[in-house]
């Protein structure tokens, strides 16, 4: 057990509430002395470990605001001041090495105790602001290995594309390509530092993935090997990327959303050679200017040549039309601060959003091109791409689990179709909340062919919990989860480290369910198939190339937003 799994919960939220609260004892004026080779060191630690939750500038989302001094004008017109100086390094090196129950992870097993010291110190220094990403820096990086006139014209390998799944191996900087009828590796290959997501070609011949330090690259699934065939940089700090899917558009485009800059840019969706980049500075839904509005989750919509930008700080939902680069048409659509990720409800005209730090879901009518709703929800929710199904009692749902809360909530999502004109009293309401053994989920799924739903808690700070994932009946979801221990069922030995179990996702039949063993870089680590009417383990993916194993994605499921 971690020394977080140790903790109270009371000793947990009392450490959360210290980064967010101003605090009035404290009261060092400058940050602790740093070496120039610390300050370097604590600022790629800074990028790789927490940059993506409070933002390069420190100003928060995910997380608090870790600036040295802030201070806020409230409503009654009085003043909340706050900030890491006040805090100190001792309590600082404590939230650090043992995190808090708002999801703040613990860093001690992943830390050492000296550089847990050095990351408190730095947190008390000015931000360093990192230079931006032109147009120009983008050409600059572009690499184009394999043109169009060299490309084979058809599939030369027998793999059947439609149920491969793209594994993100997030600290080996690589990705994994495995077969999913056979269970076997197809490939492994080199790919953006720690890949956040993949996502598909219109056509499902290609795979493109997105490094957290900015590098896309493009994946040809038609040689007898897959390859990659082209690289760009979209910007310094990148999660999120997504083809133009429309007819006649069909892989046209690739869109790519920055942390750093906070910009989307658009290229060549077979070449990746750049096109443009659009700046997504600007005022948030409150009126105030925003410095670093990053950009979240994108999706392309099928019935519209657009696609759906989500951008957190601002809280605007952009829907930003293809068909005219020179002349670009964007609608902003204004919804909640903090938005994250999320996906479409069943009928696939709606796109639901989590804004995270504000507890509630933004929902977005692609039809209409405007604001649908926003629903509040419990704590901090996380949806990935969220799960929809026909409850029994209140019709269409789609469903969100929390980072911060012991709950999923299923939110009903209008229908055109007349047997569920009964449901329509519900809609946009939160109409159950399913209820998990603690928080820290990240992700949720069901299939349409499955009468289950699966829900993981990988950032819970209890191991027993963070290494299971939980099964509800979508036939009685007043019973209780069936639990899954990942961890032993994989018959790896015990590590010191938790291995999170995390994000269950669907083979393309929807008969089994693929869940990462996300072990420490020097651990091993495993992807476990259930069978998902048994809930019996089919197979066990394993061996020293598969090193932390995180986001998975099935081609068809993904392409055609099968959730
Ligand atoms: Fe993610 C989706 C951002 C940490 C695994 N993550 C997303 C999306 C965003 C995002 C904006 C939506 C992309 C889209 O749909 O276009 N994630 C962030 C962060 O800012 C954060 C909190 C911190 C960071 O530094 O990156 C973060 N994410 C993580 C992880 O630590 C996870 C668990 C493991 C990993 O590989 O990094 C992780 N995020 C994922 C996955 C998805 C995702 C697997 C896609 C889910 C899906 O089903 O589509």
């Amino acid at each position: 057990m971690t020394i977080a799994g140790k903790i109270s919960k009371a000793g947990f939220i009392a450490a959360f509430s210290l980064l967010g609260l101003a605090v009035s004892q404290a009261n060092a004026s400058t940050a602790p002395a740093m070496t120039d080779a610390e300050k370097e060191a604590a600022k790629l630690i800074y990028f790789e470990r927490c940059a993506g939750c409070h933002g390069v500038l420190r100003k928060g989302a995910t997380g608090k605001n870790l600036e040295p001094n802030w201070s806020i004008t409230q409503p009654d017109g009085s003043k909340l001041e706050g900030g890491t100086l006040r805090l100190g390094t001792k309590r600082l090196e404590n939230i650090i090495a043992y995190g808090t129950e708002g999801g703040m992870v613990n860093y001690d097993d992943i830390l050492t105790p000296e550089e847990i010291n050095m990351m408190a110190r730095y947190v008390q220094h000015e931000p360093p602001i990192p230079p931006e990403f032109s147009l120009q820096d983008m050409k600059d990086s572009w690499n184009l290995i394999v043109p169009l006139s060299k490309r084979v014209t058809k599939q030369m390998n027998k793999i059947n594309l439609k149920n491969v799944f793209a594994v993100t191996l997030r600290d080996a900087g690589k990705l994994a390509l495995i077969d999913g009828d056979t269970h076997k590796v197809w490939k492994i290959l080199e790919s953006g530092y720690a890949v956040h997501i993949s996502r598909f070609s219109a056509s499902g011949r290609y795979v493109y993935t997105t490094g957290r330090d900015g590098l896309t690259t493009i994946i040809d699934l038609w040689p007898e090997e897959p390859m990659t065939v082209a690289t760009v940089r979209f910007g310094s700090d990148m999660r999120s990327v997504d083809v133009s899917k429309y007819k006649g558009y069909e892989d046209k485009y690739l869109i790519g959303g920055t942390y750093w800059p906070p910009q989307y840019s658009i290229v060549d969706g077979l070449t990746l050679e750049p096109i443009k980049v659009v700046s997504t500075r600007g005022q948030t839904v409150d009126g105030e200017y925003h410095p670093e509005p990053r950009v979240a989750s994108i999706v392309a919509n099928p019935l519209k040549p657009e696609w759906v930008v989500s951008v957190k700080e601002t809280g605007q939902i952009l829907l930003v039309d293809y068909t005219d680069l020179d002349n670009l048409k964007s609608t902003a659509i204004a919804s909640s601060k903090f938005l994250h990720d999320g996906g479409w409800d069943a009928s696939h005209r709606y796109f639901l959003v989590a804004a995270n730090a504000s507890n509630q879901v933004a929902a977005v009518d692609t039809k209409t091109g405007k604001l649908a709703a926003i629903v509040d929800t419990a704590k901090i929710p996380h949806p990935g791409r969220g799960a929809n199904f026909t409850h029994p009692e209140f019709g269409p749902v789609w469903s969100t689990g929390h980072l911060g809360d012991d709950v999923v909530s299923l939110i009903s999502t209008p229908s055109e179709e007349k047997k569920n004109a009964k449901y329509k009293k519900h809609n946009w309401k939160v109409v159950q909340e399913l209820k998990m053994p603690g928080a820290g989920n990240l992700f949720v799924k069901t299939h349409p062919k499955s009468k289950n739903f699966w829900a993981d808690a990988p950032m819970n700070p209890e191991r027993e919990i963070a290494e299971s994932v939980y099964v509800f009946d979508l036939n009685d979801l007043n019973k209780e989860p069936r639990v899954l221990n990942v961890g032993k069922d994989s018959g790896l030995p015990e590590s010191k480290a938790i291995r999170r179990a995390v994000q269950p996702e669907y083979n393309q039949a929807g008969d089994e369910v693929w869940i990462s063993l996300w072990g420490g870089k020097a651990d091993q680590s495993a992807i476990v198939i259930y069978d998902d009417k048994t809930l019996k383990v089919k197979s066990v993916i394993t061996s020293p190339e598969i090193i932390t194993p995180t986001g998975k994605f099935n081609l068809y499921n993904t392409m055609f937003d099968v959730y």
